[in-house]
């Protein structure tokens, strides 16, 4: 869809009231039985809403409408001026497969939400309007934002009031591509946060586009109907350089002792697999000639999973990461993505047939992660075939050579405590967890100052750490030193460390997290400000 009002009234379900989901973002602890993803299966009521769906007729609460007096009084734009983009949160059904229509939270009724397609240093004006009980956070992930625009309370961004709108301008950047999520807690709540449908990419185009390819894809990656169990976040050993060190192990086995009886906390596991919204060999297939070159954008949009992809007898090129030219792109058969994190690779059709695009993980691809790539003239059963092991090292996508020595140098380890949070897991970061209460800054930054922040993982959980409102450069990784990829999230493996370097360039808060919502509801967040 071309820039413009993205939103049309055809689009919006007038779906209201009797499926919103009562969604908490303060602490809490309540049985785990309050998962109320509503499937509807075919059930008669499912029938009428989604004839609601196609229906031509337009309800009052859906028309477009000018900035709430909140908005305007917030000084952020003239009230006479036309949003470019309007995104309504509300609740939208999603129909992943033939009798598998779920609802949850969306942007403007569909998953993923919109595709934003904004241009690189012009400034637009977003209507977010929230048709839900619950005050929102709508994030611009990967964009060096101000604080009142960005999106994260903890930075001290207004709600989008329940039942109302906020009207926000600002200036997107840097090019690539990003994305807009929900930035609330969850807790407990499992259609909360990004456990909801919640998500939609954002292309940034940049003011000269490389034009090496033939098409773009977008595939937003994620899992639906999510349910807690004991445990069950398996080790991954798929990042290089392996290499961990042993104080840190030292450092987590001890924590594991101090824990003494307690089970194992919390993790999340999910029934249902998406690739824009649909399971595998449920959506239309991604058709393709023979020879073209495609561009694939790739958006991890999960709430706490690491994805897989492979495509059977092709390699993808990997052009940018986090939306970044990266200054070595190199053509490999797997791609990693981390939570949140994105992947911009360049795929040549040079392999006829049917083929599923899938995550290696036999279960995860089984239900639904996966999509079919048809070249045209082929036809038959979709064909998977296993990729031989390959690892993911952000290293070989950079350049040799010791980035610049930076002002100053942050550390910064992190650690859990088992079932520490009400049987879910503690996180800290150099021993303090986040105070949800207090939301006071633990690390300060001079404005223009260069930093290296050296994170060391003593737990035996992999993290992708995100850091709002700026980019950072890898510079070292488990002991290998690297420059020139420019990220916004980095999966940390177990017992390693890593060293990134950033310009405190945006002055106020910044927000930086883990960006697995079970690890950042339960401690895994740290404010910096900038003066
Ligand atoms: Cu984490």
């Amino acid at each position: 869809m071309k820039a413009g009002l993205i939103w049309s009234p055809a689009e919006y379900s007038g779906i209201r009231e009797p499926f919103l989901f009562q969604k908490d973002y303060a602490m809490q602890s309540e049985p785990l039985t309050r998962r109320r993803f509503i499937k509807f299966a075919g059930a008669a009521t499912g029938g009428v809403l989604l004839g609601s769906r196609t229906a031509s007729s337009q309800s009052p609460m859906t028309m477009p409408q000018g900035p709430g007096p909140a908005a305007i009084a917030s000084g952020l734009v003239p009230h006479e001026e036309r949003a470019d983009h309007m995104i309504r949160i509300g609740t939208g059904l999603v129909e992943v497969g033939p009798q598998r229509i779920l609802s949850t939270a969306t942007y403007n009724g569909q998953f993923p939400g919109p595709l934003l397609r904004l241009k690189e240093g012009r400034r637009v004006v977003v209507d977010v309007h929230n048709d839900t009980d619950t005050p929102e956070q709508l994030h611009w992930h990967g964009q060096f934002l101000p604080t009142d625009v960005d999106g994260a309370a903890e930075e001290g961004t207004p709600f989008i009031p329940a039942r109302g709108m906020r009207r926000i301008a600002f200036t997107p950047g840097p090019s690539g591509l990003r994305f807009y999520h929900t930035h609330l807690r969850a807790g407990s709540d499992l259609h909360a946060g990004l456990y909801s449908g919640l998500a939609g990419p954002v292309y940034i185009e940049p003011k000269e586009e490389p034009g090496a390819y033939d098409r773009e894809v977008f595939l937003t990656l994620k899992e639906f109907e999510p349910f807690f169990m004991r445990g069950g976040d398996m080790a991954m050993d798929f990042l290089a350089p392996a290499a961990t060190v042993p104080e840190l192990k030292e450092q987590a086995d001890k924590a594991e002792r101090e824990a003494g009886a307690a089970p194992k906390g919390y993790e999340v596991g999910y029934r249902l697999f998406t690739i824009n919204g649909r399971m595998l060999g449920h959506g239309e297939p991604i058709r393709v000639k023979h020879g073209e070159r495609v561009l694939f954008h790739i958006l991890n949009a999960s709430a706490t999973e690491d994805r897989s992809l492979a495509l059977p007898g092709h390699r993808f090129k990997v052009v940018a990461l986090d939306g970044n030219p990266v200054p070595t792109p190199v053509s490999v058969p797997v791609l990693w993505l981390g939570t949140a994190e994105r992947v911009s690779a360049i795929v040549e059709m040079n392999h006829p047939g049917v083929w599923v695009l899938g995550d290696l993980a036999d279960k995860d691809r089984q239900q639904g992660m996966g999509m079919v790539v048809e070249y045209a003239g082929r036809k038959g059963r979709p064909r998977w075939v296993k990729p031989v092991h390959s690892h993911w090292d952000y290293t070989r996508f950079g350049k040799a050579g010791m980035a610049v020595a930076p002002d100053e140098v942050i550390e910064m380890i992190f650690a859990k405590q088992r079932a520490a949070a009400h049987g879910f897991n503690l996180w800290t970061i150099n021993g303090v967890p986040f105070d949800m209460e207090k939301m006071k800054a633990m690390f300060h930054l001079r404005r223009g100052g260069r930093y290296r922040l050296r994170m060391r993982n003593a737990s035996d959980n992999m993290h992708p750490l995100h850091l709002h409102r700026h980019s950072f450069e890898l510079t070292k990784i488990a002991g290998r030193s690297t420059s020139g990829v420019i990220k916004d999230v980095v999966m940390l493996g177990a017992y390693q460390e890593m060293e990134v370097d950033f310009t405190a360039d945006q002055p106020g808060l910044t927000l930086f997290h883990c960006h697995m919502q079970i690890h950042m509801d339960y401690g895994f967040m740290a404010l910096f400000d900038c003066v």
